[in-house]
């Protein structure tokens, strides 16, 4: 069977991309693993499950329909809110007729001769288009670490990535959780609540902010719709996908009291771009990230009763921002619970599971449930766990054998055809991940639009543009701290993965710019042929 084009992916991406394909009237084949739409926002269920990006920001802006007829209830919006959204979004596009759900998509193949992908997928099928659009998410392959014992573990092993649909009661339950990300600090609280015990398992202490999650106003609610064209041109001028108000001098050029005076207005304002953006510097210049960070470890003593226990849970290796600031509520609080232990896995590490529970290289720990909070192989993990073969058979998994190579980070060369939305490359994560896929997608149906009416045959990046793009964005990253974080923005929380920066550090609105110029200046570092 053969179809004009091909998504994989039913999340944001995914349904956005289907909806601009059959608006240029395109047929379109999707494929979803999962059982409906949400992407990362239908897997990830577990307890605390919240986006650290402020609801109203967190939504599509291009139709007023959508804006118009949803309306969210908290400032920070849980898991089954989004994913009420990304529902309510792909019934009013009227999305989903087009996919097909529970298939996995495990290949695709380029065609020299016919200039078609071939995907095959797990029920067995196998369908050809002219275009093949990755809208896989960059959250959405989880990482469990290779620990011995896992299968000789008598108890209950979770993930939060893959939780149980139907909920765990932890109820007399002794808990073990591996990992202090973003996962791990809003699952802890919620865990601590139930658990007989609850031990965390900390390799390095996350700087989180309290995210002071409310209700939303009816005010705040009108007044973001109604100013919906001025936010619209602002979070388009702004790097992150976000409006935010840097201040227009340095951090030294601040006294200490000024600075503090700063930090701590923009710690009750509960956003974390407010404070990393507060100074320009703050996330190039070492020294000036000290100062916040010292501020967050502040908050961490002021909170924490036990100061061992306060010292064991300041971050003093990474610079504040280098790995993602996590957003929290009662993390630090439930540090101060009976129930409740800290482990620090740095210098001890886990050694892996026995019959009745953990071993650390220092202890062993009876466990009835362990939870890996361990995260992700991010960006390049769900590209690379399909097979995907471009020219002369060459597989991606070759192709990024060093790191991610692409161009815009949509395109890569010798895999003519294929679109990656919020690959490699491109501002993805470092944003917000609603704007930077609108920005996407529509630059795709734009490019698609384009070819159709040339009638273009094949359209692939240029070598030497994909290096030069990949190359600049390695130079952006090497200006600012993240280099000095081994998170999965590198790709350094993955034993083996190539450590690279994955995502385009110059911001998102400065991407778009070289977006929209290469299309105007007749899609440029690409090859068309027709
Ligand atoms: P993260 O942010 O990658 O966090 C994973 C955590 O698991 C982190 O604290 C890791 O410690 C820890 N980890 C991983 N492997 C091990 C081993 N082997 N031993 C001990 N600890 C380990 O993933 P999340 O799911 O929390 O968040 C990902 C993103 O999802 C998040 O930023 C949001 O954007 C949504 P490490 O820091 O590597 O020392």
């Amino acid at each position: 069977m053969t179809t004009d084009a091909i998504v994989v992916g039913a999340g944001f991406s995914g349904i956005y991309m289907t909806h601009k394909l059959e608006q240029l009237g395109l047929s379109v084949r999707g494929f979803e693993a999962a059982e409906t739409v949400g992407g990362t926002w239908f897997w990830n269920t577990y307890p605390g499950a919240r986006c650290d990006v402020i609801s109203t920001e967190y939504a599509f802006t291009f139709s007023q329909d959508l804006i118009d007829e949803w309306e969210w209830t908290e400032r920070y919006p849980a898991q089954p809110e989004i994913l009420r959204y990304i529902d309510f979004v792909a019934e009013k596009l009227d999305v989903k007729k087009h996919f097909q759900f529970n298939v996995r998509v495990e290949s695709a193949v380029w065609d020299e001769d016919t200039s078609l992908w071939t995907v095959g997928t797990d029920s067995g099928e196998y369908v050809s288009a002219k275009y093949l659009i990755t809208a896989a998410g960059c959250l959405s392959t989880s990482s469990t670490p290779d620990f011995a014992g896992l299968d000789a573990f008598e108890g209950t092993t979770l993930h939060t990535a893959a939780w149980p649909r139907d909920g765990v009661d932890f109820t007399g339950k002794r808990v073990g959780v591996i990992g202090t990300g973003s996962s791990g600090v809003q699952v802890i609280p919620k865990i601590a609540e139930q658990a007989a015990h609850l031990t965390v398992f900390q390799r390095s202490p996350a700087f989180s902010l309290d995210c002071g999650n409310r209700l939303l106003t009816e005010d705040e609610k009108r007044m973001f719709k109604e100013l919906i064209e001025d936010y619209k041109v602002a979070s388009k001028a702004s790097g992150g996908g976000q409006p935010v108000d840097t201040l227009e001098v340095n951090t030294f050029d601040h006294s200490e009291e000024e600075r503090a005076a700063v930090f701590e207005e923009r710690w009750d304002r509960h956003r974390a771009i407010d404070l990393i953006a507060a100074y320009p510097d703050l996330l190039s210049n070492r020294a000036a990230n000290d100062t916040i960070a010292e501020f967050f470890r502040g908050k961490i003593r002021d909170v924490v009763d036990d100061p061992e226990v306060a010292e064991t849970l300041s971050p003093r290796e990474h610079p504040l921002g280098a790995k993602r600031i996590t957003l929290d509520t009662n993390y630090f609080q439930t540090y101060n619970r009976d129930n409740v232990s800290l482990v620090s896995v740095k210098s001890a590490p886990i050694e892996g599971l026995t019959p009745a529970g953990l071993k650390t290289a220092g202890a062993e720990y009876p466990l009835d449930v362990v939870v890996f909070a361990t995260g992700f192989d991010a960006i390049t993990g769900p590209l690379m766990n399909i097979d995907i073969r471009g020219r002369n058979g060459k597989t991606l998994q070759d192709k990024w054998a060093d790191g991610p190579v692409t161009y815009l980070g949509i395109a890569v060369d010798e895999f003519p055809n294929l679109f990656t939305i919020t690959g490699p490359g491109s501002p993805n994560v470092l944003t917000n991940m609603v704007c930077a896929i609108e920005q996407h997608v529509e630059w795709t149906a734009d490019a698609v639009a384009h070819l159709e009416s040339v009638g273009a045959r094949t359209f692939e990046a240029d070598e030497t543009a994909a290096k030069e793009w990949t190359a600049r964005a390695v130079e952006l990253a090497d200006l600012t701290l993240y280099p000095e974080g081994n998170s999965w923005y590198t790709g350094a929380n993955i034993p083996g993965k190539p450590r690279v920066i994955m995502s385009y550090v110059g911001g998102l609105n400065v991407f778009r710019e070289t977006c929209d110029s290469v299309a105007a200046d007749n899609y440029t570092g690409f090859i068309t042929s027709t």
